[in-house]
């Protein structure tokens, strides 16, 4: 089957459906779309998508169903509504999903004959279709492989194993990187703002710095792996005592210490634990083994 000739439904047209939907377009498919409230349609339809009246039509409409709803209730109550015409197919779920609900939904597609995919995507709705947005499969491994360069479209398509939870826990672990991060980035700008600083004026430095410090992660996974953390360079006695002046400064300066309390709470434990002259990445222990 050539990967332009795969007929594909949408199930779900918010603003990434939307963008999944044009990509398959774009791409020469033919696309059935459906979404619960009417009228979101409009603008794939105007560019040749075929709508449907139901979840259950545009299911029976293609081999290959794409579902990107909201959540697992909104999957759970669109595929029980479509069951019937779901049998026998391929469903994808790139509908943001935890591991176990994932896990869930592969289970009920096994009891109603169908084969699940999951699917995590790591990009915008603006960057589909894109070389710079990638997207994370796991599940069936077949399905993946037969329809992998229908799944190419939305971009580069990496699958990471038969438990259909996986990809859902990747992608909620780089999530979780994402807005610790930025969490952090914020806090940072807001202590700069305080003395007159623009927002814009923090973005040049914050992110060079990020930039240069990210580049020691690998250094922080081999200590993690071999599990010594030793270090003659910036104990934890060292960083309790820098997280501590940066609760104190932003206290000085009038703004909220939640994201350092988190950091702080951790260096505590693991200091208090008596591993004071251990490397930073050692609060890896305290996250991992709460
Ligand atoms: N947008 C993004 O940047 C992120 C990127 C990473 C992946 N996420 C996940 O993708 C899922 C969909 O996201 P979205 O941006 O398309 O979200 P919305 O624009 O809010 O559209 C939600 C659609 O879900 C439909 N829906 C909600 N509840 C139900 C239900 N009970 N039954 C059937 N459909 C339902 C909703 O329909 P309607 O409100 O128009 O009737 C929209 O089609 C999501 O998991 C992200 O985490 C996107």
């Amino acid at each position: 089957m050539s990967s332009h000739s795969t007929d594909v439904s949408v199930l779900g047209l918010g603003a990434m459906g939307r963008a999944l939907a044009g990509t398959l377009l774009d791409a020469g498919h033919t696309v059935t779309v459906w979404n619960r409230t009417p009228g979101r349609d409009a603008e794939v339809v105007a560019v040749g998508a075929v709508a449907a009246a139901g979840a259950g039509s545009a299911a029976a409409a293609s081999p290959l169903v794409v579902a990107c709803l909201l959540d697992h209730t909104s999957v759970t109550d669109t595929f029980t509504a479509a069951a019937d015409s779901l049998r026998g197919r391929t469903v994808v779920n790139l509908t943001s999903t935890t591991p176990e609900e994932s896990r869930d939904l592969a289970r009920w597609a096994e009891r109603h004959d169908v084969v699940f995919l999951d699917g995590g995507i790591m990009a915008t709705p603006e960057m589909i279709g894109r070389p710079e947005s990638r997207l994370l499969y796991s599940g069936a491994a077949g399905a993946f492989d037969e329809f992998r360069p229908v799944l190419e479209r939305f971009g580069t398509s990496e699958y990471l194993g038969e438990d259909p939870g996986l990809a859902a826990l990747w992608d909620f672990a780089l999530l979780a990187a994402m807005y610790g991060t930025f969490a952090a980035v914020f806090h940072g700008m807001a202590m700069v703002t305080t003395a007159g600083a623009s927002p814009d004026a923090f973005v040049p430095r914050v992110t060079e710095w990020l930039g240069a410090m990210l580049s020691s992660v690998p250094y922080h996974a081999g200590q993690v792996t071999e599990g010594h953390y030793r270090t003659e360079v910036q104990s934890l006695d060292f960083n309790k005592a820098a997280v501590d002046a940066i609760t104190r400064a932003s206290r000085d300066a009038g703004i909220d210490t939640a994201v350092v309390e988190v950091v702080r709470r951790l260096v505590d434990r693991e200091v208090a634990a008596g591993n004071g002259a251990l490397a930073f990445s050692r609060i890896y222990e305290s996250i991992r083994r709460p």
